[in-house]
């Protein structure tokens, strides 16, 4: 992060949050579980952003987190599997540790992380294991640690009546959504994450991802395109933009597929992708049959079974017919895969609505945890610390944005195209860095920043003094004008 960004207002507003989750620890030294609770949270401020991975039951979350982290670590099967929140975070040593409900920790030693021991565990059931932490030397977690929960609606959930969505909310800063349609269900869970207390005033930042791409229409050659199309129709309703910063496709198992691809699966493939374009077309006419039928031997059932289950029909087809056209050898197969998966355009949203935000993100789940603190232990004499509480969330500059921001692409507020356009990349929609606020050149010094920030914040002060627009707009225009001169603040005289 940039020296700007260090010194700006974000990390003035996470020092207060952090401020004030210890003055909440001492109030609570007496009580023991609160102060180490709250402890817990105080910890998480040196550790990675937390992202939870949640959705509907199957809709690819453990093949998605593999993916994510460039090895097959969670295990991924048809039936339901995940029935407890599992961690997956960076560690130098693979470690996996089991909490148990009580508070209790236990860990597992291992050499080596593998999805069968990780199957096991979560095998046991949620009031055995509340929650399992799996640590692993993968580059993939460095930035950001993924927490994957059981699907909304799922029997874990369902059978603890715990909701899934506070088992999300005490875990995580940001939440990735997957469903592969949004449903009335999502929409709902989605709804209902937006309306807690804390979250109505500093908006909790969400990505929907519409899931298993490569199985719209039917997982032919135009699946992942057809997903896009989807994708962006979804991006103009108002209902979901209401609650979610970006809606993107992505398939999960090709990422997985093209990140993880080995020199074995590599050769298999190249040996059916000679086979004569006849057979080979008939070999991939359903997945039935390229799995169980008797021929090509060079190829043996129990492989392709295996190819089936890795790359799914759709990556088998578009490997094969890459590898029968030539010239591609094993790092240009994977990047195909990883291209036709849309990872990338996952991993950037995430990047900049994230990991760049991390600061506002990790002042709302601290405030957040404050709040859960005072909620569930009230005593004579925390008025001091809610006031304080509540004015930390009424006041952040960050909430405004996003609340804008969330009012601009559900419809509820609306300015001219241009206007608009300039509105979301000032308020950090295309990332928070001065550089993408301003749409200056990633080279820009502190002066062009200055410089531009000046002119924006000109251009906004002539709309906020419109008087015929209503209170809402003038809000928002006024958020808009506070942004450029936060901007302005932040690279002047530096
Ligand atoms: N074709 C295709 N299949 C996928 C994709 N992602 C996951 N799958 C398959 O869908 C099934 C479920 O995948 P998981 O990753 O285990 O899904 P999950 O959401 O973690 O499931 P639970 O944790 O049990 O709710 C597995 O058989 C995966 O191989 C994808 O992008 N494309
Ligand atoms: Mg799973």
């Amino acid at each position: 992060m940039t020296t700007a960004h260090d010194t700006g207002p974000t990390t003035a507003l996470l020092s207060q949050a952090r401020e004030l989750l210890l003055r909440t620890m001492t109030f609570y030294r007496d009580d023991p579980r609160t102060a180490g609770w709250l402890r817990t949270r105080l910890e998480r401020l040196s550790e990675p952003l937390r992202m939870a991975v949640t959705g509907r039951v199957k809709s690819g979350k453990s093949t998605l987190i593999n993916a994510l982290v460039g090895a097959e670590l969670a295990p991924t099967d048809p039936e339901e599997r995940t029935q407890v929140n599992t961690v997956f975070r960076y560690g130098p040593e693979p470690r996996i540790t089991v909490h148990t409900p009580h508070g209790a920790q236990r860990n597992m030693p291992v050499d080596e992380l593998d999805p069968a021991t990780i199957r096991d565990l979560q095998r046991w059931r949620p009031d055995e294991v509340a929650r399992l932490v799996i640590e692993s030397p993968s580059p993939g977690l460095q930035a950001i640690t993924l927490i994957e929960t059981p699907g909304v609606a799922s029997t874990a959930v369902k059978e603890t009546g715990r909701s899934a969505l506070a088992q999300i909310l005490s875990e995580a800063d940001s939440v990735l959504y997957l469903t592969r349609q949004p449903q009335q269900i999502d929409v709902q869970f989605l709804e209902s994450v937006h309306e807690l207390r804390v979250a109505r005033r500093a908006p909790i930042n969400t990505i929907l991802a519409l899931s298993r791409a490569d199985e719209v229409a039917g997982g032919d050659h135009e699946s992942v395109e057809a997903a896009g199309r989807v994708a962006n129709a979804y991006r103009d309703d108002p209902k979901l933009r209401t609650f979610v910063q970006y809606v993107l496709p992505v398939s999960g198992l090709l990422a997985q597929g093209g990140s993880t691809l080995g020199q074995s699966e590599f050769e298999a493939l190249s040996r059916l992708a000679a086979l004569p374009r006849e057979q080979l077309d008939e070999l991939l006419l359903s997945a039935d049959r390229f799995a169980s039928s008797a021929t090509p031997e060079s190829v043996e059932p129990g492989t392709r079974r295996e190819l089936l289950r890795r790359f799914g029909l759709f990556g088998l087809h578009s490997a094969l017919t890459a590898l029968a056209a030539g010239g591609i050898d094993h790092g240009r197969l994977r990047r195909q895969l990883l291209t036709e998966s849309r990872i990338g355009e996952l991993q950037e949203a995430v990047h900049l609505q994230f990991v760049e935000r991390q600061e506002a993100l990790r002042a709302r789940s601290t405030l957040l945890a404050v709040d859960m603190a005072l909620r569930a232990n009230p005593r004579s004499g925390d008025k001091q610390l809610q006031g304080e509480l509540d004015r930390l969330l009424s006041n952040a500059h960050e909430w405004d944005e996003l609340r804008v921001l969330s009012g601009l692409w559900s419809g509820q507020l609306s300015l001219p195209g241009r206007l608009r356009e300039e509105a979301e990349r000032l308020l950090g929609a295309h990332g928070d860095q001065p550089v993408a606020r301003l749409g200056a050149p990633p080279q820009a010094g502190a002066r062009d920043l200055a410089e531009r920030a000046g002119e924006a914040a000109r251009r906004w002060r002539v709309l906020a003094a419109d008087p015929l627009r209503d209170r809402d707009h003038r809000e928002a225009v006024w958020t808009v004008l506070r942004s450029c001169e936060r901007l302005l603040a932040a690279n002047i005289g530096q």
